[in-house]
């Protein structure tokens, strides 16, 4: 397919200052009446150009003059005389038979839309690109004992009956927007509603919609949505601007929730929470995703972006924003750790593989396929960079500089960093960040003699070699033997390809704290060794470094022995695990994220070639080791988390630990902590612990696994994203039968493969299970690429998504890595792909 490339860009030969819409709303075939009014754009005689999917043009004047009805599958060429034209076109569309879940569609028996990013054009022809902003005022028609709730961007306006049983509601909104900020709802819908007062003393009214048995399970949405409302007014000065704000959950939902101007939609997943149905880690993601969309309002709605290689524009910074938010209602500390696990999970990956691509990418197929952990939450790294590199103030006196200069404007990445340059930062060096994919290494060699250090710091990056230097904010600390802190800088930037660093009155040979608070998003190389390490855990006042140091222990200890066979390491880990658990009671969710053992995928990551096999037995061997050294401390500790109910951040670190200290008792099978497994399961007043006692249970052998599993179905069949949970925890399990009960599962009347939790619950779920994805007989990449042909002919995003665990081919030893290859090879050779999926397919096999 075609790729559309940045320095292609060109402004639109035509805007559409106003558009009016009619919907005759029905769920087996809508009439969209659209009214816009469009002006040429500069001295030239181009035809305007109207995108149009799937849509079904009933009429079309252009002046009031009717014009013959013969659309392009492609869209609409419109030779216009002068500057200004009224169009008007009515169109049929098809939401029931919408299964892409991208433009008008349905679920669960209500009628929502997805337009980002070029969804609009599968409701009306359009110049659908995110330059071209209009401001929109919508009436919507529908049955009214069908859809009793009509909603749209803006302000409310004019609603009624009509005749037939039908109603309409009018809707305006007076700021101008890109056609991918459009939204609609109907539906048989109820709000939890409540208000906000803003800075300047407006009343807001908030409503979040959802079936009427939902209503109770919105509170903390709810309150997430007041707490960001003011965290945008005292940390960015940033007010909301309309009368309303809205919230609507829906079930079927291609990611977690969209940004719609005055109408988020959100997947249910991230809007219903209750003691009894969410985790602690769900309650801590609905508060952070209605924070991402709520502070959307200003970078991306108010301030949008030009065109879609921007894309991080948005999201960077409002992943940075939601990040602080979250920093800012919990503990910092553990934050930035699970931060940066979750770049390390999914960034780093992408950056190694064959998908990488720069923060803002030069070309696409498909931007669908570029809504990614490079563009989120690298993106977010660099604004965080620049941010720490500016400090609060000045970086403050930046973004309120970019709102001011670009509101109501479709922006670009330098107008950005033009902003960020009027506070003194390096802003031509850091738009080398946006530009240059890969993950740089940054190698530090140290020589001490008489006093003094000498520090040798290269950066390197093997996808491009010999590109400029990045600007890298290094920040280090030196420590001694014994623990003391000799020195600490935060202040240095590496500019250049080698830095040379020397340092005075150093007495010692010290140890090296490098990248401390992870300010960059860098690799370190070497790793420090191992008796280094064991100080820095014992002494480093940088919470995220004596993480770190920890961790590498760890990594170190598994890379050697899934590389070597032979366990080597183990009683430093296992030292510094009984440090941590001495201290447990101190800071428990500290202490929880610290002995959480790298992820099988996390360990494949530091190992040239990965063999799945030999890195799951490590990783097995180091978890009996700790429990075989540990296991009174273990039960100890175990026994000492119980946490009062509610979101307390000591109550929820409490819960986390006991999770992990379970998983870690479990590490053999034995009876007596499958048997404590089970009562905690059972006993459990909260899903938080119901949860991990499950998955725990989940790859165990016992009786036990399946009487709660049984429990668990029961309890929870009516409820979608719990029995999500469900699937899940099956999918993941390291048992020998996995692949079976996968296959089984995806016969069960609650599998659903056109809706994208499910399908994800299960089918990702597998690919992701490192220990059970890799049979060495190919079944399980069969049977990914099986459901990814299937997702492919439903939702090219699903299949698009699903199908990446196989990109991942390079990497893998023999006998992996040709079956793998091998199914991907054979959904390429399927006739009839999407885009979506071909992108992702040709790239990987390149
Ligand atoms: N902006 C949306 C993402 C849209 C994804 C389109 N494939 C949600 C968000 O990042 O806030
Ligand atoms: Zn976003």
């Amino acid at each position: 397919p075609a790729r559309k490339r940045l320095v292609d860009y060109r402004p639109p030969d035509w805007l559409v200052p106003e558009m009016a819409l009619r919907f005759e709303l029905d769920a087996e075939r809508t009439l969209v009446h659209a009214r816009m009014r469009v002006r040429r754009n500069g001295a030239h005689a181009s035809a305007l150009q109207l995108d149009g999917e799937e849509l079904e043009l009933l009429s079309l004047a252009v002046n009031g003059v009717v014009r013959p009805v013969n659309a392009a599958p492609e869209g609409l060429v419109l030779e216009i005389d002068g500057d200004e034209a009224l169009i008007e076109t009515v169109v049929a569309i098809r939401p029931a038979a919408n299964s892409r879940l991208m433009g008008l569609y349905s679920s669960g028996g209500n009628l929502c839309t997805q337009c980002e990013a070029e969804g609009f054009r599968r409701i009306t022809f359009f110049p659908d690109r995110p330059d071209v902003l209009s401001r929109y005022q919508v009436r919507l028609e529908a049955d009214a004992a069908r859809y009793p709730v009509l909603l749209a961007n803006g302000n409310p306006g004019a609603a009624g009956a009509l005749p037939d049983g039908r109603h309409f509601a009018e809707w305006d909104d007076p700021f101008p927007k890109p056609s991918y900020l459009f939204a609609l709802v109907a539906g048989d819908l109820q709000a939890l509603e409540d208000a906000f007062v803003t800075l300047s003393g407006r009343t807001v009214k908030l409503g979040i919609w959802v079936a009427a048995a939902d209503v109770p399970r919105c509170r903390h949405a709810m309150e997430s949505l007041k707490a960001s409302m003011a965290f945008d007014e005292q940390v960015y000065g940033r007010e909301y601007d309309l009368d309303v704000f809205n919230i609507v959950a829906v079930h079927d939902f291609n990611f977690g929730a969209m940004e719609n101007k005055g109408l988020n939609i959100f997947n249910a997943k991230y809007v219903l929470a209750d003691p009894d149905t969410a985790t602690d880690w769900d309650y801590d993601a609905i508060a952070a995703i209605v924070a991402h969309e709520y502070f959307h309002n200003w970078s991306g709605n108010r301030v949008t972006c030009r065109d879609w290689f921007q894309l991080s524009l948005k999201e960077g910074f409002t992943v940075f924003r939601d990040q602080q938010f979250s920093a800012h209602i919990g503990s910092a500390a553990v934050k930035r750790i699970e931060g940066v696990r979750q770049l390390r999970a999914s960034q780093f990956p992408e950056d190694e593989g064959p998908l990488a691509h720069a923060v803002r990418p030069e070309s696409y197929a498909e931007i669908s396929n570029f809504y990614t952990a490079t563009v989120y939450d690298k993106g977010a790294e660099l604004i965080r960079m620049m941010a720490t590199r500016l400090g609060a103030a000045k970086f403050r006196a930046a973004t309120d500089r970019y709102f001011a200069d670009n509101d109501g404007t479709a922006a670009t990445v330098e107008d950005f960093l033009a902003a960020m340059q009027s506070q003194g930062l390096e802003s031509e060096l850091f738009r080398r960040w946006y530009e240059q994919p890969g993950t740089p290494r940054v190698a530090v060699q140290a020589t001490h003699a008489d006093g003094r250090l000498e520090l040798l710091i290269r950066q390197s990056n093997p996808k491009l070699p010999g590109a400029a230097p990045l600007p890298i904010p290094l920040r280090f600390a030196l420590f001694a033997a014994d623990g003391r802190k000799l020195l600490e800088r935060d202040d240095l930037l590496l500019t250049d390809a080698e830095t040379r660093l020397s340092i005075e009155g150093i007495a010692e040979a010290p140890i090296l704290s490098l990248n401390r608070g992870f300010a960059a998003p860098i690799l370190i190389e070497p790793a420090p060794r191992r008796d280094e390490l064991l100080v820095l855990a014992a002494h480093e006042d940088d919470p995220f470094a004596r993480y770190e140091a920890v961790q590498q222990l760890m990594l170190s200890a598994l890379t050697a022995s899934a590389a070597g066979g032979v366990a080597i390491g183990h009683d430093e880990v296992v030292e510094a695990a009984r440090a941590l658990l001495a201290k447990a009671g101190d800071d428990p969710a500290f202490v929880a994220e610290t002995l959480l053992l790298p992820s099988e995928a996390l360990i494949g990551d530091r190992m040239p070639i990965v063999d799945p096999e030999a890195i799951h037995a490590a990783r097995e061997e180091l978890r009996c080791s700790l429990l075989s050294a540990l296991r009174e401390p273990l039960w100890a500790a175990w026994r000492g988390c119980d946490a009062p109910e509610g979101q307390a951040p000591r109550a929820k670190g409490l819960r986390r630990l006991k999770g992990i200290l379970l998983s870690l008792l479990l590490a053999d099978d034995g009876a007596e902590a499958t048997a404590a497994a089970f009562g905690q399961f059972s006993g459990a007043a909260n899903m938080t612990d119901r949860m991990s006692a499950l998955t725990a249970l989940s790859h165990s052998q016992g009786a036990e696994r399946d009487d709660a599993l049984r429990l668990f179905a029961a309890r929870y069949d009516l409820l979608p994203e719990v029995l999500d949970k469900w699937f899940l925890a099956q999918s993941s399990s390291t048992r020998p039968d996995t692949r079976a009960v996968v296959e089984a599962l995806a016969q069960h009347p609650r599998f659903d493969a056109r809706n994208p939790n499910r399908l994800r619950a299960l089918v990702l779920g597998f690919a992701m299970n490192q220990t059970r994805f890799h049979d060495r007989d190919g079944a399980g990449y069969a049977l990914l690429a099986g459901h990814v042909l299937t997702a492919d002919r439903i939702n090219p995003q699903s299949a698009a998504r699903l199908v990446q665990p196989l990109a991942r081919w390079r990497r893998l030893a023999e006998p992996w890595r040709p079956l793998m290859r091998a199914e991907l090879e054979r959904i390429a050779h399927t006739p009839g792909l999407s885009r979506d999926l071909t992108e992702v397919v040709t790239t990987s096999l390149s």
